[in-house]
């Protein structure tokens, strides 16, 4: 125990620290205010949306704006007449108090409202599959550029029903979202002889799941900067990653993404240039008959996607992405009361190219999310620890809908 505490105090102790740093919301109303938003891109940390080049009049901003420039960038603001109000006041005070579960060493019995590493959920995936080797079935088909194990799990009575395909943690520092693959995945495991629901789940589909797509980047969230969002891969250039979501084969390089490798939206050095995209696409593309639906977890913004994002165009089976996002959305809001917004990414979000949920909607898959976990800002990617459980709950309600609504369609 002394010694488990004393290795993870040391390793926050190197990690990048974001002491006085504030979020501010930003609300644009012109011109002049956009231009001055652009201006931040050198030392601004853009959360939502993810690049300043999407920045548009009349939609709020969240920034991290590091202690150092936050005078300025205040007396800035009140130069220019924008809005804005201060969303966190302290981000390593966020960050300290992310963690309100206490963390005991794994010995069994594993924690589901905490947050782990990428080495414990690799290390639960396999005593999972010990646990409940009849249903569930671990593999790790790829490695990351950094040699850690790209982890899948493929979980149900058999492994030959309609594909429900899952991943998590595409995006490093949505922390969210791998706690959710891990949660869904004990509950379906555990409650399979005791809940007729999860049982009719798991005997007429095959789970798929990807509990941490881009484990390089999860890492490094953990090590050296908790804020980290892209992959870890360096080609010979000034600044490290490459945006996963702006990596796939869905008119990559188009808008809404960068041939900057310094820019948080970079879209790599070639077309699935990263190890975790050509996993994740070679996945889609041998299984594209059987996978029938595909939702890719991310955080933060309580909104259901579906495609397209990187043109202002529609899918063939809108109605059917519109009608199902709705009701999923609503048994959502049953649980915890969360209300979930929903469109095709080009309005409820941003163009954005080079996405894995067009990709695979592109490749054949009928059904295709990106669903942005909670929260809308409070907290954003540094959600606390006690909000996984509510999360989790309300989004098996979610996840339940679409999983009726394949197979009531198959
Ligand atoms: O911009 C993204 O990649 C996603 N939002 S996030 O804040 N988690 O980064 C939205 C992805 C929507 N889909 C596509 N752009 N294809
Ligand atoms: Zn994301």
């Amino acid at each position: 125990m002394k010694l488990f505490l004393v290795l993870t105090l040391a390793a926050l102790a190197f990690a990048k620290r974001f002491d006085g740093d504030q979020v501010l919301t930003l609300h644009p109303t012109n011109s002049e205010h956009v231009i001055t938003i652009n201006e931040m891109e050198e030392f601004a940390d853009f959360w939502k949306p993810d690049s300043p080049s999407l920045v548009r009049e009349g939609s709020p901003v969240d920034v991290r704006i590091p202690r150092e420039y936050l005078l300025k960038t205040k007396k800035v603001l009140a130069a220019v007449n924008m809005d804005f109000e201060v969303k966190v006041n302290d981000v390593q005070d966020t960050i300290d108090h992310q963690f309100t579960g206490i963390k005991t060493p794994y010995a069994g019995e594993y924690d589901y409202n905490v947050y782990h590493t990428d080495i414990e959920i690799e290390n639960w995936a396999f005593d999972m599959q010990n646990q409940y080797s009849g249903l569930l079935k671990v593999e790790t088909p790829s490695q990351s550029e950094e040699k850690r194990n790209i982890v899948r799990l493929t979980m149900g009575s058999s492994q030959n029903n309609p594909i429900f395909l899952i991943d998590c943690g595409i995006h490093a520092r949505e922390w969210i979202s791998p706690a959710f693959c891990q949660c869904f995945v004990n509950r379906m495991l555990s409650q399979y002889n005791t809940d007729a629901n999860v049982r009719s789940m798991m005997d007429a589909l095959t789970f798929v799941i990807y509990p941490v797509l881009n484990v390089d980047g999860y890492a490094y969230t953990w090590s050296d900067d908790r804020m980290w969002r892209k992959t870890r891969t360096n080609y010979g250039t000034l600044c490290t990653g490459v945006d996963p979501n702006r990596n796939f084969d869905a008119v990559w390089s188009g808008p809404g993404s960068s041939s900057n490798p310094c820019s948080e939206t970079y879209y790599g050095p070639e077309v699935a240039s990263e190890q975790l995209t050509k996993e994740l696409s070679n996945f889609v593309l041998t299984n594209s008959g059987q996978i029938k639906v595909y939702v890719t977890f991310h955080s933060y913004g309580q909104v259901y996607i579906y495609p397209y994002s990187y043109a202002e165009k529609d899918v063939d089976n809108k109605q059917e992405h519109n009608d199902l996002a709705i009701a999923s959305a609503a048994a959502l809001e049953a649980v915890h009361k969360k209300r979930y917004t929903y469109g095709p990414g080009y309005s409820s979000m941003y163009l954005a190219a080079g996405g894995s949920d067009d990709f695979s909607k592109d490749k054949g898959v009928p059904l295709s999310y990106t669903i942005e976990l909670r929260d809308t800002g409070r907290y954003g990617f540094i959600l606390p620890e006690s909000q996984i459980a509510p999360s989790c709950e309300e989004t098996y309600a979610a996840v339940d809908v679409i999983a009726q609504h394949v197979m009531t369609n198959i």
